[in-house]
């Protein structure tokens, strides 16, 4: 067990020069976000929410410290049993570096060294512990574990040094030539409870499969379109940041909201028109896919039909809310496609822009089972039905959303009693949400209330349930409250 402590510490230092990625332990964990069953990971975000990630380094930790503590124990005897399971581990590291898309091969010196390191210092202790006795070597088990907690902490210092935030800092003041109009005061009922209609930075919903966040400086970072365009064009941070900027209010939602979920968030973007940034490239006949590719190896395919549309207003984005894009969610640069769920359409830290086919190349979701378009279906939530007015009226408030089409109208009723219509916040745009509230007779005792809404379509959102996959939830929302 100390040498594998040992071994990934060697592993994490290496690591912080060849790509922080290629720590064994990092480079295992981002392998397991890769390859598990999309029902698992559904399972890990919609249990653990943002803190999926943290619950996986630590369950592989206990999980490997206990496989450690068996192979232990049945090699107390002869060293066989521990060479081979620290052996296995090397490989899993390896193997796990090998298919990472975003490392080169220099990276494979990291998992190398923590098989070598985790080998050697099993085979000194195992000697020691049978020469001298269990008491005997107490001493080298110590100095290991001193010197591998050594080890590994400079390798994470090293390793999160090349931090984005001193170049983020630097950006200075990102001023759109055509700002986003102001938001009117009544576009929220935050008073009711529904989240306020900006979501700040800070509280915007988080969804990606980087273990650790991808730190590219905008000095660093650059933006190629190629595949089936008439010219090649890779732009630099300043060249983007210095063509005129605009600013829209979208609200971004993720396909993994469950009916009633939270991931879902407003923003105002700033960025440039991403079909401009494209017509310069020129995209031929026949190109169907925009296929969008991260610094770190996630990718996206977005139908290009929806991205050239009129009228979009698909966006190469690098400030939100009035900063430069936070770090975590994409600094320096992202996609951003109203009406389209972020899994095909709003890749973060995105430095390539392929126009291809629907053939020719599968986007990470793709790969896992997701379907490849990926339009937002119009939904509502409640966000509260508690306050009692008066005695007897309850009110009841919450969201609607139909990205790019509008919300037309929400309706509620309590318990099977007929629908009635709530009353809906200004619309901003019909690229964002849509706030509502109603005031409901209630007798005192327990009711559910169940919303509906209508998007500008004509259409009702359906009753029927449908899970997140492939292609988002469905089903109307119903909670229980208590009328006093
Ligand atoms: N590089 C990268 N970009 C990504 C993802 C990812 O895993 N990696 N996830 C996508 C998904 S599924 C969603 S819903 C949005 C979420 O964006 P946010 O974290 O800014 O809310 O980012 C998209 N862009
Ligand atoms: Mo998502």
């Amino acid at each position: 067990m100390v040498s594998l402590v040992a071994a990934l510490a060697a592993g994490h230092l290496v690591a912080a020069f060849v790509g922080f990625n290629a720590s064994p332990y990092l480079a295992v964990g981002n392998a397991a976000i890769d390859l598990v069953p999309a029902w698992l990971k559904e399972f890990a975000t919609s249990t653990f929410g943002t803190a999926d990630k943290t619950v996986l380094l630590l369950g592989m930790a206990v999980v490997m410290l206990a496989l450690a503590v068996v192979a232990g124990l049945i090699s107390r005897e002869r060293p066989l049993p521990g060479q081979l399971f620290i052996g296995a581990f090397g490989v899993l590291g390896i193997a796990a570096v090998w298919f990472r898309p975003d490392l080169g091969q220099a990276a494979l010196f990291a998992p190398a060294v923590s098989l070598l390191t985790g080998v050697t210092v099993f085979r000194i202790l195992h000697r020691g512990a049978t020469e001298r006795g269990l008491s005997g070597s107490r001493r080298s088990f110590l100095i290991t574990v001193v010197g591998a907690g050594v080890l590994g902490a400079i390798g994470q210092g090293l390793g999160t040094r090349k931090d984005a935030s001193g170049s983020r800092a630097a950006v200075g003041p990102l001023v759109p030539a055509q700002p986003a109009p102001e938001v009117p005061v009544d576009a929220d009922f935050a008073r009711f409870g529904t989240p306020s209609f900006i979501t700040a930075n800070n509280d915007f919903y988080r969804i990606d499969t980087a273990l650790v966040v991808p730190q590219v400086r905008t000095e660093d970072w650059s933006l190629r379109i190629h595949g089936m365009v008439d010219k090649e064009i890779t732009f630099s941070y300043e060249d983007i940041r210095s063509r005129p900027l605009v600013e829209r209010i979208i609200t971004l939602c993720c396909v993994s909201n469950p009916v009633g979920g939270e991931y879902i968030s407003t923003a105002r973007f700033i960025g440039v028109d991403l079909a401009e940034l494209l017509d310069e490239a020129g995209v031929r006949q026949g190109a169907e896919q925009l296929f969008s590719t991260s610094s770190d190896g996630f990718s996206a395919g977005t139908p290009v039909s929806t991205v050239m549309e009129k009228g979009r207003g698909a966006m190469l984005a690098i400030g939100m809310n009035g900063e430069p894009l936070p770090i975590e969610h994409g600094f320096p640069a992202r996609l951003v496609v109203p009406g389209l769920y972020g899994y095909v359409s709003a890749t973060k830290w995105v430095t390539d822009l392929e126009l291809t086919t629907w053939d020719a190349k599968q986007a990470y979701w793709l790969q896992r089972g997701w379907s490849a378009q990926g339009p937002i279906k119009t939904e509502s939530r409640i966000d509260s039905a508690n306050g009692t007015v008066v005695p007897g009226k309850v009110r009841v408030a919450g969201i609607a959303w139909a990205q790019h089409t509008g919300i037309e109208k929400v309706e509620v009723r309590v318990d099977q009693g007929p629908w009635q219509e709530t009353l809906l916040s200004a619309e901003v745009n019909t690229d964002s949400w849509r706030m509502w509230w109603a005031q409901l007779d209630a007798a005192k005792g327990s009711h559910t209330v169940t919303v509906r809404a209508t998007d500008k379509s004509g259409y009702t959102q359906t009753e029927e349930i449908a899970d997140v996959v492939p292609d988002g939830a469905t089903g109307w929302q119903t909670i229980t409250f208590s009328a006093a």
